[in-house]
């Protein structure tokens, strides 16, 4: 048969969502490549997305729903019908309800991949569940929530604007397509001549082109940022008009980053004082300039505070809402977010979430992870008995693996929906199989604040006993009897989605992607949205909600002596979280969890390159190869994140805990507005195994 071209968006493999041309020949993909017309991505893209056809065709797939014969994490399984599977569910989850309450039963997700984040939430709320836990205390929600409450608004850098200037913190969109800035977008705006400064502990590909590259003792974020407005305040390269017209709190603010001079900063965060002050010129006279910040502004300690300072940054340098700036990036018109996840329906959901029990910020969308866990574990407040997983691998993702294990064990039932047996799918009494993207129809960055959308049809059919996310919980509601609240077929979900736009879902599709408007200084019309209508330095509402209204730091502890070593890590390149590495394409070019460590550091302790050693940590020991690299300096590590072994067939839960950094890290300590844990900058010790 003939092979026909078609054209799609890459999903689930990075945070981008690249334009993908895909030829299909009787009935299955054919080839994968980069689609240079795709008015997103231009073209840009990764080893990852280029892997698609591997991804569906992999043996390791789940391809039937697999129901529990032995003990638990044990590997007996025996296989199930979908009608059976999703008796099972509803039975369960019913009984539950019914027995128990609403309280005792959870739902939980990773990083969002799709619509099929807010179904589960709306699945939730319709039971009146307040249990969806998530990942957004680590990931977005941090910087989101912050400038919430600041500005109104989530602010997008608008590379293209153009800048004059990126401002790259804890950030690396070449290995990350970070918030759908995609490295492509960033590489441009560089080429046409952009100034660069980034913060990173790590001498990365885009450290190498900065004008700046500020390597930042890891875990001091927070201590830089005021710093930078120290500087800014005190030798006043603010924007004077719009710091008066458009601001509250100023004067609170110079008090505030007073005592936080370059001088202290450069104590604390290992870089030097001269380079802290050039840094913050350079951002602030170059304007348009815009900062792009990454995950690690939020995996440090002060998380809330850092990203407070760093939107007060954009604030009073005047970079907000202009072009080249940070910008409002409104969506284009689709079915309400609010309205997707029946938030009406159930009105006392803020009180009964365990982020109200933990006093933490009351506008998080989802539970901390941790917080479920512990509820588990503890009983407390409530106890949750019964948990329903899809697109999430707990054993590698939560903090505190070896306690989260204990947890999905203690449980009395647990379903878990993914592609390949995972460690943590191997703990369910239910394991159902995903289809894939490309196997049904589709639509990238929903929910998102990215200021567009993207389509991604089905071009080939599932593996026949492989369904969707979106097809999964629209037929479990269904048997829940919350059918009059969804859709009767899984494509009508997608049509309601895409409707307000004025769009059809194959509309859609023709044009590949829908962007909103982009708008420049809206508030000059309508101000800011916060009470008062101005960017709030001092945060009345962080203050109504018992918190500080204005940002402070830490200066960092001393390295304890038995854990002289200080371990940060990084996003994959290669992978997604602990995903993919079955697949041998990807796998070729990162075959085993790599440490990197200076030669400094080797040379004190006679580790040679490519020697395994121990990471370990107050929590626990793991193993990695060694990589000897100048990228980055002693003390401080770098190592890999997501680390389990898919080929380790023999063991049913895959070397799940050998390499893996969760069992690393902690949540002794959180962030008391977000509950972020710390998961880098960790005092460890380092011995050759
Ligand atoms: N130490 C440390 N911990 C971290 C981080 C860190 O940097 N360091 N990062 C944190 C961050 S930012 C995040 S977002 C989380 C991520 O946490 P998770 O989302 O739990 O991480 P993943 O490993 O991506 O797990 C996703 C699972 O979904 C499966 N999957 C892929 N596509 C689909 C699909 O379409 N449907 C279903 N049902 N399953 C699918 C994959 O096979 C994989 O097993 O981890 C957090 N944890
Ligand atoms: N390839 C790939 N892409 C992904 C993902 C993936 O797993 N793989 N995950 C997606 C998800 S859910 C997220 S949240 C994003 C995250 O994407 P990014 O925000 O880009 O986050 P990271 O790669 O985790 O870290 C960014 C940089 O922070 C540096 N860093 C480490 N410690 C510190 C520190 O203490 N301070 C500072 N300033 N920098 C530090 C690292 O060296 C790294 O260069 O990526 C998304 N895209
Ligand atoms: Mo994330």
């Amino acid at each position: 048969m003939a092979q026909e071209w078609f054209r799609t968006h890459c999903a689930r493999f990075d945070h981008g969502g690249c334009g993908l041309k895909v030829s299909i020949k009787d009935g299955r993909l054919d080839k994968v490549v980069p689609d240079p017309d795709d008015p997103f991505s231009h073209g840009w893209h990764c080893r990852k997305g280029l892997s698609a056809k591997e991804r569906l065709e992999s043996p390791l797939r789940l391809t039937q729903p697999l129901r529990r014969t032995g003990p638990r994490g044990s590997g007996l399984w025996e296989l199930v019908g979908w009608d059976e599977a999703l008796d099972l569910l509803a039975q369960h989850f019913s009984r539950a309800i019914q027995t128990l309450g609403p309280e005792s039963v959870a739902f939980a997700q990773g990083a969002p991949k799709g619509p099929e984040f807010f179904l589960l939430l709306r699945l939730a709320n319709l039971l009146r569940c307040p249990n969806v836990a998530g990942s957004q205390h680590v990931c977005h929600m941090p910087r989101e929530q912050m400038a919430l409450v600041t500005c109104g608004f989530f602010p997008v850098a608008d590379l293209e604007g153009p800048s004059r200037c990126v401002l790259l913190w804890g950030s690396n969109p070449p290995a990350t397509n970070e918030e759908g800035v995609l490295g492509g977008h960033l590489h441009a705006c560089l080429n046409q001549g952009a100034r660069l400064v980034v913060v990173d502990p790590v001498r990365t590909a885009v450290a190498e082109k900065a004008d700046v590259w500020l390597q930042i003792r890891p875990g001091t974020d927070d201590l830089l940022a005021m710093g930078f407005l120290h500087v800014i305040v005190e030798e006043g390269w603010y924007d004077r008009e719009f710091v008066e017209q458009w601001t509250v709190g100023f004067e609170d603010l110079r008090r505030a980053v007073k005592a936080y001079t370059p001088q202290r900063v450069a104590a604390g965060c290992w870089v030097p004082e001269e380079k802290i002050r050039a840094a913050a010129r350079l951002y602030a006279q170059n304007r348009p300039a815009c900062l792009q910040w990454g995950n690690a502004v939020e995996h440090t300690p002060r998380s809330a505070d850092t990203c407070r300072a760093l939107v007060h940054l954009m604030a009073v340098t005047g970079n907000l809402e202009q072009p080249g700036g940070n910008i409002r990036a409104d969506m284009p018109r689709l079915m309400p977010l609010k309205d997707m996840i029946a938030l009406d329906d159930f009105p006392d959901r803020p009180k009964k979430l365990l982020n109200h029990h933990h006093r933490i910020l009351p506008r998080l969308i989802s539970v901390p992870s941790w917080m479920v866990v512990q509820s588990i574990l503890n009983q407390a407040p409530y106890p949750i008995r019964s948990l329903y997983m899809q697109g999430t691998n707990p054993l590698l993702s939560y903090t505190d693996a070896a306690v989260v294990k204990k947890a999905l064990e203690s449980l009395e039932f647990l379903a878990v929906a993914d592609q390949v047996m995972t460690p943590t799918a191997a703990l369910a009494d239910l394991v159902l199989p995903v289809a894939l993207p490309m196997e049904y129809n589709d639509i990238g960055h929903y929910g998102l604040p990215h200021g567009f959308v993207t389509a991604r049809p089905k071009l080939v059919d599932p593996p026949e006993g492989c369904r969707s996310d979106l097809w999964i919980i629209n037929e479990w509601a269904k048997r829940m009897g919350l059918g009059d609240r969804f859709w009767p077929k899984e494509e009508d979900i997608l049509e309601a989605i895409v409707a307000p736009s004025g769009l059809s879902f194959r509309e859609l599709c023709a044009k590949g992607v829908v962007f909103g408007p982009k708008r420049y200084r809206t508030y000059e019309d309508k101000g800011f949205k916060t009470p008062s209508g101005r960017v709030e330095l001092r945060s009345s509402l962080l203050e109504k909600w018992g918190f500080s209204a204005l940002p402070a730091a830490e200066d960092p502890a001393p390295l304890p002596e038995d854990f002289p070593f200080l371990l940060t890590s990084r996003k994959p390149k290669d992978f997604f979280h602990s995903a993919y590495r079955h697949l041998e394409r990807l796998r070729q070019k990162h075959a085993e969890p790599t440490v990197w460590i200076s030669p400094d550091s080797a040379a004190r302790l006679g580790i040679s390159e490519g020697q395994k050693i121990f990471i370990e940590t107050a929590h626990g020991r793991i193993a990695q190869r060694a990589h000897l690299t100048e990228a980055l300096r002693h003390p401080v590590i770098l190592a890999d994140f997501g680390w389990w072994f898919p080929e380790r067939t023999g063991d049913p839960l895959r070397g799940w805990a050998a390499s893996n950094l969760n069992m690393l890290t902690g949540v002794g300590r959180t962030d008391p507005v977000m509950a972020t844990p710390q998961v880098r900058a960790i005092p460890c010790r380092l011995t050759p195994a």
